[in-house]
């Protein structure tokens, strides 16, 4: 594709700081942004030069020839380093905007979306944990799978309407309960509706170099009781799916958890979307699933390089949102074209925009007789 024009704006996220969108031949994308996010991860933050930024970008790449990895390559190569040091969430977000000019692919396999129903952590709320998930895996439809996460969530707001304080960074509702007591009163709710419940533990916030720390339940555990502790409430509470348990360099006690149960053990800021830290994965056996998070990589060609690893491998991708979002649907464009099972994209607030995107596209091809179908899901 030749690059006719280029543009670069601030904007905001969801949480109100400043972010970075780009527009490549009239398509605009944005960078979101974590507030778990892991050390491993490429450089998000919104340089100050961004006029500079813009001039020098136009002369370096508007009428050149790329396709997308060359683009991205040469997006590295101005900013002189592999994770955007320098011109930090300008370059996901031309990478992005470049792929949304160059088009998505839309295959005819939708993920399941897993949905954060009550949250705690760096996210806000009572519980250590960061995130309470629900997944509707007895859905038939997409349609009917955001039907199942919204009937969840809103009996929740009804049945312990007097233990919710509100709503936290990604949607998730806030609420006076502790870790174990949220799990308890979400795997009933959940069971109801013939969903499974999971955990984005987020272990590398509650970890303070020896142990991990729980205040709400006062509890302090070593590595080899944090392993005790996951692995009685996967049994307690059925779980389908454990993201980060351990801090994001313990592959060792990931490998212990994997080999033990048959659920999703996911690495999030582990792998951080990174295909040389997935291949160490791969090799000690740490985890079977991955978050796919495009700005913890920096591009669209090193998140995909990490997709295909993943599928390669029999790792399960999730493609996720950061806490900090906008309305880009770029992750559920990625979903619908590399057929990744799972979205983990929220329930509620901004988080609909990328739930809607796949609702408007599974009713399209309905219509248009394509017959779109949902993901299959494995260790059910
Ligand atoms: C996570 C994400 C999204 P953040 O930890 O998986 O839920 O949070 O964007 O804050 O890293
Ligand atoms: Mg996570």
């Amino acid at each position: 594709m030749k690059i006719n024009n280029i543009e670069l704006f601030e904007t905001i996220i969801s949480r109100t700081s400043k972010t970075v969108a780009a527009e490549v031949n009239g398509e605009i994308a944005f960078s979101p942004s974590g507030a778990s996010a892991g050390t491993h991860e490429a450089s998000s933050f919104v340089p100050e030069n961004m006029e500079d930024l813009e001039s020098e970008l136009k002369d370096k790449l508007e009428g050149e020839e790329f396709n997308q990895e060359d683009f991205d390559t040469a997006l590295k190569e101005y900013d002189g380093s592999e994770t955007f040091d320098s011109i930090g969430s300008v370059g996901i977000a031309l990478s992005l905007a470049f792929k949304m000019a160059s088009g998505y692919e839309k295959n005819n396999v939708f993920p399941y979306p897993l949905g954060n129903a009550i949250g705690g952590g760096e996210h806000g709320g009572n519980t250590a944990i960061q995130e309470f998930l629900i997944l509707p895996v007895e859905a038939e439809t997409f349609l009917e799978a955001v039907e199942i996460n919204s009937k969840i969530y809103r009996e929740l707001q009804d049945r312990y309407a007097s233990k919710i304080m509100g709503m936290n960074d990604e949607g998730a509702l806030v609420t006076r309960m502790d870790d174990e007591e949220t799990l308890e009163k979400l795997h009933k709710v959940a069971n109801e509706y013939g969903a499974r419940i999971g955990l984005d533990m987020a272990a590398n916030e509650l970890w303070n170099g020896e142990k991990y720390v729980y205040p709400e339940m006062g509890m302090e555990l070593s590595p080899k009781e944090q392993l005790k502790f996951v692995q009685k409430i996967i049994d307690e509470y059925d779980l389908y799916y454990v993201e980060d348990p351990f801090h994001e360099d313990d592959y060792s006690n990931h490998k212990k958890l994997t080999v033990e149960t048959d659920c999703l053990i996911v690495g999030d800021d582990l792998f951080v979307t990174n295909e040389k830290r997935l291949e160490r994965g791969v090799e000690q056996g740490s985890c079977n699933s991955l978050i796919v998070k495009p700005n913890q990589v920096g591009t669209v060609t090193g998140t995909y390089e990490t997709v295909e690893k993943a599928f390669e491998k029999d790792y399960l991708p999730v493609v996720s949102h950061r806490s900090g979002e906008t309305c880009d649907t770029s992750i559920s464009r990625m979903a619908l074209e590399k057929e990744i099972p799972i979205i983990k994209a929220g329930i509620a607030d901004i988080r609909i925009s990328k739930l809607n995107k796949l609702m408007l596209e599974w009713q399209k091809m309905e219509k248009s007789g394509k017959d779109p179908k949902m993901a299959e899901l494995p260790y059910l």
